[in-house]
């Protein structure tokens, strides 16, 4: 059985991936697995810089094959704001979400998209990275109790619903992280001995 760490401190990330990989011949090990893992500072100025840092630390504080998401809202009207500062914008969710919805108060275009950069580390270095988006409006109110951050106000195209109204199944269809995590399956599948590392 091949290993990997999911480096996240976010738990419905996890949840997410627990949902994707179920199934697979992967076991699925996460930070709580390795108390007192230091988190990195994730200073990188893009999806990809972050995610490679975060993969590349639990790698190697772990000794294991470990993955991370770098991920995010990217907003047209914002110039692409808050993206790789989207967990940083606002303290909680909803003044997250408070926050954009006035920013983008009376603003017409509302186009905006999840961005979701994979990193793969084994053996002390990155393999991999592996980006999925998906496109989408902002809602003009939060709508629905399901997934996390700004889920409540962001409807993917072809939808009526706001990814907080999908169940997590439906969500994990369509969205940026199962995109990504969909190339990140089709290398890890090809490459798979990069996983076989004694745990
Ligand atoms: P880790 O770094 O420990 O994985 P994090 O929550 O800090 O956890 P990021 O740095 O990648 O993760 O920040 C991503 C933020 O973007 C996240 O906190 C949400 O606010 C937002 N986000 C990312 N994916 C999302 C999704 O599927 N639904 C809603 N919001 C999302």
């Amino acid at each position: 059985m091949a290993y990997i760490v999911a480096a996240t401190g976010n738990q419905h990330k996890l949840a997410e991936y627990a949902q994707l990989l179920d199934g697979q011949n992967i076991e699925l090990k996460s930070l709580n697995d390795y108390p007192g893992y230091p988190e990195p500072e994730e200073n990188g100025s893009s999806f990809e810089e972050n995610a490679r840092i975060k993969a590349l630390a639990a790698c190697k504080y772990c000794d294991v094959p470990a993955f991370a998401d770098d991920s995010g809202l990217e907003v047209e009207a914002l110039d692409g704001r808050p993206g790789i500062h989207s967990s940083r914008y606002a303290a909680t969710d909803s003044e997250r979400i408070a926050k954009l919805l006035k920013e983008l108060d009376g603003v017409e275009n509302r186009r905006a998209r999840f961005v979701c950069v994979i990193a793969i580390a084994a053996n002390g270095e990155v393999i991999e990275t592996f980006e999925g988006e998906v496109k989408g409006t902002i809602l003009t109110a939060p709508r629905g109790e399901n997934g996390f951050g700004y889920d409540p106000i962001f409807q993917p195209d072809g939808f009526d619903k706001s990814f907080a109204e999908l169940t997590q199944d439906e969500k994990n269809r369509i969205s940026h992280r199962a995109n990504a995590y969909a190339k990140a399956l089709e290398f890890v599948e090809d490459e798979m001995s990069i996983l076989d590392d004694e745990f």
